[in-house]
């Protein structure tokens, strides 16, 4: 189990950030270091987008199967259902999945009975523009913690009209039936996520794990008032592995579904993906050969889930 010093706090083993206190600053950079993962609270994404978007998302899945396959399948915007990605990932779970820069998702959704898409529309922005605002802040502060002069090197990636960066509203129902009392469903398989941070928020059912260094699951307790941070691959990347992207799951839950939104903030196509000159003063040279967010999208949907998608682009 890892020690942090004693100035880092922990809700049951998760590194907590109250954004409020002035110290999140340096607690943010320990937490990437160690975790790639924490709990933010004292956010100021107003509770009214969260329970719009909630309340949006339960009305879809609550809709006939035959109604929500209209607007699938993921290909890989749209609704999916137990099909993650296009090479045999099976999950106890249905989806909806977005580019956040890009109206035309939304035309899938309009022929579905009772579910009017300029609602979602509507919902989902309000929704991504809080959450995009808040993991720009915490990217700034991550830069300044890094002690890097341009304390928007990485906020501005997401920033930018062309950020490639998607969301996706994950429902798992309960899988009473599907299992036996000892026996674990896995709603979404173990995976790192490929873009520079994911910001999650669920209601109050379990199910996400994180895995350790020390090579166990932990699960997080869920928390509905709060946001979970993910490090992914670009920013491990961009940190030259300083920062770890954390390998995550979802358990299905036997007794009460679990409603998930997870905003992914990636960077321009085009954009080259290394470790920011600043970190690599002195000796280091870089892990990672050179490639763009695009070389590496593509790559990653070649991949299954549970691979290691940097693999490919370590020296050797
Ligand atoms: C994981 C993180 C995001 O959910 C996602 C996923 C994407 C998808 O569902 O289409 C991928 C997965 C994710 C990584 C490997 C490929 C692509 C499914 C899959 C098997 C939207 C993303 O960007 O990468």
């Amino acid at each position: 189990m890892v020690i942090l010093s004693k100035a880092t706090s922990f809700f049951n083993g998760v590194p907590l950030i109250d954004l409020s206190k002035p110290d999140s600053m340096n607690l943010i950079v320990k937490a990437c270091e160690e975790f790639g993962f924490f709990k933010v609270i004292n956010h100021d994404v107003p509770m009214e987008f969260i329970s719009k978007l909630e309340s949006e998302a339960i009305k879809f899945f609550s809709s006939p199967l035959p109604e929500k396959l209209k607007a699938g399948p993921a290909d890989p915007f749209g609704y999916g259902n137990k099909q993650i990605g296009k090479n045999g990932d099976i999950g106890w779970v249905e989806y909806i999945l977005v580019s956040t820069n890009s109206e035309f998702n939304y035309q899938k959704f309009a022929s579905i009975l009772g579910v009017n898409p300029e609602n979602i529309r509507a919902a989902v922005n309000d929704y991504v523009s809080a959450v995009k605002k808040m993991a720009c802040e915490i990217l700034e502060m991550l830069a300044e913690g890094l002690k890097i002069h341009q304390r928007n090197v990485l906020s501005k990636l997401l920033m930018d009209e062309e950020s490639d960066s998607v969301f996706r509203v994950n429902h798992y129902a309960s899988c009473s039936e599907m299992t036996d009392n000892n026996s674990n469903l896995i709603g979404f398989g173990e995976h790192t996520d490929p873009q520079i941070i994911s910001v999650l928020r669920s209601n109050n059912t379990s199910g996400l794990q994180i895995l350790l260094k020390d090579g166990d699951w932990m699960s997080v307790p869920p928390d509905e008032n709060s946001f979970f941070v993910n490090v992914g691959d670009s920013l491990q990347v961009m940190t030259n592995g300083r920062f770890k992207s954390v390998k995550h799951r979802v358990l299905a839950n036997s007794v009460k579904s679990r409603l998930s939104m997870i905003y992914f903030g990636g960077p321009p196509l085009s954009e080259k993906i290394a470790p920011l000159p600043s970190l690599m003063e002195g000796e280091d040279s870089s892990l990672y050969k050179e490639f763009t967010w695009f070389e590496y999208k593509k790559s990653a949907y070649k991949t299954r889930l549970a691979d290691n998608r940097l693999i490919l682009f370590e020296k050797i």
